[in-house]
């Protein structure tokens, strides 16, 4: 079962990465961490631009890479002279966490921190114990300076090679120390332990995709579970240890000038954004932050456009036009009644008897509705149940199958021909205990992002 935060984070759906660090100005991917500070020197560096173009764009929030695998920091931290305080920007005196972190409270976002645990320019890395102390030193300045930080981010990835150094990281210290001072913080890494990778870089999480996730004798960056499984998650999962999908908006994690055409286009990113929200991971949308130190225009443009054709295809919902019956109803109870699903209350669902497992809710509606796609959610307090459901459209008297799915979890979007539909039907022909739904919704797109036949 989710935790609490692992709960409000289902509901963000979508937020910022920000890759902003020495190699926006080395023009690398990677760093070697010899770089000199002295490169470092936005021109025009403005988070609350960041923050602002976020927030219109409806993201959630920004995760920002404080330290990259060279090691440079993006804050003055005391454990290490490598960073912006050794840097030309500001004098010295500038702490780019201190001015996202003021920027996200000033928009109301959540603001989150990418701290790398490889880092190719400490010269402890390697020496286990003493990088460890290191590693907590400026987990602590991040997590007490900047106030609430809603993820933490740890990169599994090393490329030192076999005969590179060896660092054995203290996962668990690392842990704890975040539980101890943002108790309210999800924390990333390959294997959670409170959200996963998706298994890919692309934005694409499984069209099964289970919240569980057994992560026994696994550890970030040392030997992952298969790509597949990161990608659906597992139907016997010990733990919940839900997906995140993180894809930059560009070809690069980095800002690269060659790049600014390459922005990935409308159709791209809505097709993203249903293949990973739409499935019910999370998206982390990357944006590369320039020289300037600014959102480029070409981004800042996609995503204002990403928001409008979002909001113009999930305008309206048409379902609580309807009324709603079900195959069968808990204790014959209305506090489980299928009207349960209408009410956009989260906390409300329909839910069956504990011998159910098949089972149908059917939407009626007095006249036919245009409809295109539909939204399904579980109710995650009660866990993923849903393992194979399909949705079933009345139009001109006669029954046919629009969609089906395998799960469904924090929410599934499906996508079909539009159709003038009577009546709605979603039936569960699997699931793990007594299916529960506490959203069913249906929605008309404008007719520029109908499918040609196609299903995102
Ligand atoms: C990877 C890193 O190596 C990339 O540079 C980037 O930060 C990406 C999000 O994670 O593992």
């Amino acid at each position: 079962m989710p935790s609490a935060s692992q709960r409000r984070w289902h509901g963000l759906e979508t937020y910022a990465f920000v890759h902003f660090n020495m190699n926006t100005f080395t023009g690398r991917e990677w760093g070697e961490g010899t770089e000199d500070p002295a490169l470092f020197q936005p021109s025009a560096l403005d988070c609350f631009q960041w923050a602002r173009v976020c927030k219109r764009a409806g993201l959630k929030g920004i995760i920002l890479t404080a330290k990259h695998h060279d090691g440079f920091c993006l804050w003055p931290s005391d454990v290490t002279a490598h960073d912006v305080a050794s840097s030309p920007w500001r004098g010295g005196r500038g702490d780019v966490l201190g001015e996202l972190s003021e920027a996200c409270r000033a928009e109301g976002l959540l603001f989150g921190v990418y701290l790398s645990p490889w880092d190719r320019n400490s010269p402890l890395y390697g020496d286990s114990a003493r990088y460890n102390d290191h590693y907590v030193a400026q987990l602590e300045e991040l997590l007490t300076r900047y106030g609430p930080v809603f993820e933490v981010w740890w990169d599994g990835a090393c490329g030192e090679g076999p005969n590179g150094r060896r660092q054995v990281y203290d996962w668990e210290r690392f842990q704890s120390t975040v539980r101890r001072l943002q108790p309210g913080a999800v924390i990333f890494s390959d294997v959670g332990p409170d959200v996963r990778w998706i298994g890919n870089e692309r934005g694409i999480a499984g069209e099964t995709n289970w919240g569980m996730l057994s992560p026994a004798g696994f550890e970030p960056g040392l030997g992952a579970p298969a790509l597949e499984v990161l990608n659906e998650g597992q139907e016997s999962g010990t733990d919940w240890i839900p997906g995140e999908c993180d894809v930059s908006i560009r070809p690069g994690w980095y800002y690269h000038a060659d790049q600014d055409s390459a922005v990935k286009t409308l159709a791209e990113l809505l097709e993203i954004w249903h293949a990973s929200v739409g499935r019910g991971a999370n998206l982390l949308l990357n944006l590369p932050v320039d020289r300037r130190g600014l959102v480029h225009e070409n981004d800042a443009a996609r995503l204002l456009e990403l928001r409008a054709a979002l909001d113009a295809i999930y305008a309206l919902d048409l379902a609580p036009r309807a009324l709603a019956r079900a195959t069968n109803v808990r204790g014959n109870h209305a506090r489980f009644g299928a009207a349960n699903v209408l009410d956009h209350d989260a906390d409300t669902y329909w839910g069956t008897d504990d011998d159910v497992r098949t089972c149908a809710l059917e939407l009626e509606f007095r006249s036919p509705v245009a409809c295109d796609r539909i939204r399904l959610e579980e109710p995650l307090r009660l866990g993923q149940r849903v393992c194979a459901f399909v949705v079933e459209v009345r139009a001109a008297g006669e029954w046919r199958t629009v969609a089906r799915g395998t799960t469904i979890g924090a929410r599934r979007i499906l996508v079909f021909e539009p159709v003038q539909a009577e009546a709605v039907r979603v039936r569960v022909d699997s699931a793990r205990a007594c299916p529960a739904l506490s959203g069913v919704e249906l929605f008309c797109s404008p007719s520029e992002f109908h499918p040609p036949g196609r299903q995102p």
